[in-house]
């Protein structure tokens, strides 16, 4: 027998147990896609052909990629893993499958890119995954016309036999296989995505999960070879199937109260979100995220128990945009010494504060204040269960103190910036505060 899962959550928790300490992690969204410089739904959404696509593939002459300089930006911005579209939707393949003409070492590249790029992060102590595709626009044994998104939808020359489709699994199958294989020890492996009745075993799943298991019994998966969505799949229960995967991934979204089982327990989980509002390169997005609001997404994930995957989508010649590369290096200022309260952090004993929120290891509690306050913080239901505030970023004191009108508020703890007899409240600046909590 390949994999008999005597305990599917508890195995589950085992291996998720770096992934649930790190928290932070990048995406990376590169392709083809690059060129056309319109994300990477561009062959979907202006209906493109193979051979409308085919140019870019001529051109894709990444001349600056340097995948160490990404591994550096990631590292110093507080990243510690990364994964990055080995396949996406468009077919394209970074790495040099022996299934396939359509890859990286056959364009001007000329290379391995996916070996690169796990190389250069590795080298800078990350850990590293791999996103693949289950869905493919390029391969001609994958269903088109009639499908919701392939390109060729709406083309009845496209009209395929499904009969043929069990060789596009063995592709998928056989690729999954290749990079498995042939690169190492991989951290993750992020499939994108199931939908309709393309899902679950019509990917042959439970076959491809034990040929998983069994060449990488570590590697933590995302849930969509089941299922998408916030809610779908077996994850989601107490009895989770063989291939309901090691974590939820709600795409765009931070899930109002985290992510838990039917019966309430937690769930271990990533949001992934992009910088602007394209995954891959859009030359005319401009709509970036502020540091201070990445900074606050990330506590959120952390304050309900997830994780943060923040996707960059580097350009045709192989840079990460200018703009991106900013905010991460704004994110890691702030990371840097502020980092005690989002790595090895989970959801707090306490409810969310209205000022911010906390994020807890042990019995040590981070009070992360997000808004002015006029007067000191309200720790509600605090009093008597903290003894220490200092801020983190600096380690230097903060007045735990009972205002003047505390006998109206008996259960609370405040915090003061300063000594409550001089009566003056300095705010705090409300840009990430962190207040450590004793
Ligand atoms: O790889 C990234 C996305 O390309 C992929 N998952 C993340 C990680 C993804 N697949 N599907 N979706 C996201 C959601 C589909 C959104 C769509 Fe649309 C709405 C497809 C067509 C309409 C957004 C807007 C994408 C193209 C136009």
């Amino acid at each position: 027998m390949d994999t008999v899962l005597q305990d599917p959550v508890k195995e589950r928790n085992e291996r998720t147990h770096w992934f649930r300490n790190d928290r932070f992690g990048m995406f990376v969204h590169w392709g083809l896609y690059a060129i056309p410089a319109r994300g990477e739904w561009v062959r979907s959404v202006e209906q493109l052909s193979v051979e409308d696509y085919q140019p870019y593939f001529e051109q894709f002459n990444p001349d600056r990629y340097n995948p160490r300089e990404w591994a550096k930006a990631a590292r110093q911005a507080g990243m510690k893993y990364a994964v990055l579209t080995a396949k996406h939707h468009d077919g394209f393949c970074l790495f040099d499958s022996e299934l396939t003409d359509y890859k990286a070492t056959n364009t001007k590249a000329g290379r391995d890119l996916v070996r690169e790029f796990l190389d250069a992060f590795r080298e800078e102590g990350l850990k590293v995954g791999l996103y693949y595709s289950l869905i493919d626009w390029h391969h001609e044994d994958y269903p088109a016309y009639g499908d919701r998104v392939h390109p060729m939808r709406n083309n009845e020359a496209y009209k395929r036999d499904m009969g043929n489709f069990h060789r596009y699994v063995d592709y998928l199958h056989g690729q999954v296989r290749e990079l498995l294989t042939n690169y190492g020890k991989l951290d993750i492996m992020w499939f994108d995505f199931s939908y309709d009745n393309m899902a679950g075993e019509t990917w042959r799943a439970t076959e491809l999960m034990s040929m998983i298991r069994s060449l990488q019994p570590h590697i933590v998966i995302d849930n969509r070879l089941e299922a998408s969505g916030e809610h779908g799949g077996s994850i989601y229960t107490s009895e989770p199937s063989i291939y309901a995967g090691d974590f939820a991934s709600p795409e765009q979204i931070i899930p109002p109260e985290g992510v838990t089982d039917n019966n309430g327990s937690p769930i271990p989980w990533e949001a992934c979100i992009t910088l602007n509002n394209n995954w891959g390169y859009a030359a005319a997005d401009r709509t970036y995220k502020s540091a201070a609001t990445v900074i606050r997404k990330l506590v959120e994930c952390v304050s309900k128990n997830g994780n943060l995957l923040l996707n960059v989508g580097p350009n045709a010649r192989g840079e990460i945009p200018q703009e991106s590369l900013d905010i991460l290096a704004e994110v890691g200022n702030w990371i840097a010494l502020n980092g005690d309260s989002i790595y090895g952090c989970s959801q707090a004993d306490f409810p969310k504060p209205e000022w911010g929120r906390y994020t807890q290891i042990g019995s040590t509690l981070y009070a992360h204040i997000f808004e002015e306050s006029i007067g000191p913080i309200n720790l509600s239901g605090l009093a008597g269960k903290v003894s220490r505030a200092a801020l983190l970023a600096d380690g230097s004191e903060v007045f735990l103190s009972r205002p003047w009108n505390a006998s109206h508020f008996p259960d609370d703890a405040f915090v003061n910036f300063a000594r409550p007899e001089h009566m003056t409240y300095p705010l705090p600046d409300a840009r990430n505060t962190v207040i450590r909590l004793e």
